[in-house]
């Protein structure tokens, strides 16, 4: 209805009259904060190179090239580690993770923190998380979440959730809000699915819903349908599944948009959507189109990812070159809803992206900065630099000159140099008084944050063995011999 009435209103030379309107229908006046309905779409290990529109050759992927040319194209889009817990934690805090307990993969997010999902929720919004977490510090494949785990979705402002800890595969046994349930088929389509009905009932209800999907692919162990690998024949095996389950991806990525057409709120959701890092060595053809390592390293090829904004309401299809990352999702949204500043907590890294929806901007004020274990980084628009921490050692790329980062040319930009690794430096500093807790109004880190484990060790998931023995994705786990005695051990 609002597209035909736009549609008419077009046609006569109304066009803006009739935004007007569709904001007046949706009960916002000019100055005051609009309600989009959000959608985190998150992928897990795709790497930037692995998308039609940037022209692989081999994959397909047809709905997120329609969406690209219908959104705002992010052509330099940061995942905020690269690897996966790290970025869904900057994802959920606007934080470089860190500051947030997660300095690495199978890491706990501090109850402590303050996330998206929890002012969303309190804003008003229905709040729903499908797919996997990886926030609660469980590490190995994906098992269904735990009703009373203190870090489930619902410690963070969730209210629906259908997850797992990890990585999933076809056919996955996943928790609804602690109730095991088996599913049968691709994760992206379940997953997919769950938050459309989800989003059905949000629309029903007449509530404004954020619907955080993380899918599972095309991570390992890669497990695609024939049909889905059938166009990779000619490569090997595993080469195959991924690819396939890129292509299974992409075809959920065909049913979200639709739905949300069929809806009929297509127009004022905002569906912001990015891989977790770089992609995988060992794929053949390359994951990372071209650019400097993969998932794991802060060159490009570690951090790097696909990204887009589709907003019809408000976002004019265009592709920038703007350097943004993971961390300004919860910024952006933040300023679309105009919610206090107090509902993230500082430090933040992340900047909003508001005035880059609605035109070019040149320069990025704010560097992007990346701590993930001994390595860090900067990226300054044009320059990067990039560090070793403990060895105090620095290099510093042109990335538009040099986007493979084949050229230190710290010895022949010093200014720029001496600039950037004490800007470094400097937040580095911030960063270690955010791992000691000073940026909670305890000064401190509270008590009781589980540390990193293999769920293998964790006694609550004991009396789940014998049935998941017979289960492919477990059972490799679950052998005898396997090191079930052995007491958790922190992963450094
Ligand atoms: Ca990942």
């Amino acid at each position: 209805m609002t597209v035909n009435r736009r549609s008419f209103l077009k046609a006569a030379g109304l066009g803006a009259i009739g935004l007007t309107l569709d904001r007046m229908a949706r009960g916002a006046k000019d100055g005051e904060a609009s309600r989009p309905n959000v959608v985190l779409l998150m992928t897990d290990d795709q790497g930037w190179g692995q998308t039609g529109y940037y022209h692989h050759p081999v994959l397909k992927t047809p709905a997120l090239d329609a969406m690209a040319a219908n959104g705002l194209r992010l052509d330099r889009f940061y995942a905020g580690a690269p690897v996966c817990s790290p970025t869904r934690a900057s994802v959920l805090t606007g934080r470089a993770n860190d500051r947030t307990g997660v300095p690495s993969h199978g890491h706990a997010l501090r109850l402590q923190e303050k996330t998206l999902s929890a002012a969303l929720k309190a804003a008003g919004y229905a709040t729903g998380h499908f797919g996997k977490w990886h926030l609660n510090g469980l590490r190995g494949p994906g098992v269904p979440v735990l009703k009373d785990d203190s870090h489930s979705p619902a410690a963070f402002g969730f209210d629906e959730w259908l997850t797992v800890t990890n990585f999933f595969d076809m056919n996955p046994v996943m928790s609804r809000k602690g109730q095991f349930e088996e599913f049968s088929g691709d994760t992206s389509a379940i997953i997919v699915g769950e938050a459309l009905t989800f989003i059905g009932a949000s629309v029903k209800a007449g509530k404004p819903f954020l619907a955080v999907i993380w899918d599972g692919s095309p991570h390992s162990p890669w497990v695609a349908s024939d049909a889905d690998r059938k166009p990779f024949a000619s490569l090997d095996a595993r080469s195959q599944h991924h690819y396939g389950e890129l292509v299974a991806f992409d075809r959920a990525v065909g049913v979200l948009r639709k739905g949300l057409r069929d809806l009929g709120v297509a127009d004022d959701t905002l569906v912001w959507y990015c891989s977790d890092n770089g992609g995988l060595s060992g794929i053949k053809p390359d994951t990372v189109g071209g650019l400097r390592g993969n998932k794991g390293s802060v060159y490009e090829g570690g951090l790097r990812v696909p990204g887009i904004i589709e907003w019809p309401a408000r976002v004019k299809p265009r592709i920038t070159r703007y350097p943004a990352c993971t961390m300004d999702i919860f910024p952006t949204v933040a300023d679309i809803l105009k919610l206090p500043k107090t509902v993230l907590l500082e430090p933040v890294d992340g900047v909003s992206l508001v005035p880059l929806l609605a035109k070019e901007i040149a320069k990025r004020e704010k560097p992007i900065p990346f701590r993930f274990h001994r390595k860090g980084a900067l990226v300054d628009n044009n320059h990067k630099l990039v560090a070793d921490i403990p060895r105090e050692s620095f290099q510093l790329y042109d990335l538009e000159a040099d986007p493979k980062e084949s050229r230190d040319i710290a010895a022949a930009e010093p200014e720029v140099f001496r600039k950037l690794k004490s800007a470094f430096l400097e937040w580095n500093a911030t960063v270690d008084a955010s791992v000691a807790g000073k940026d909670y109004p305890e000064g401190t880190v509270r008590e009781g944050e589980p540390t990193s484990h293999f769920w293998r060790d964790d006694e609550r998931y004991k009396p789940f063995f014998e049935q998941w023995k017979a289960r492919r994705e477990y059972a490799g786990q679950l052998k005898p011999k396997d090191r079930t005695r052995k007491k958790p051990r922190r992963r450094k």
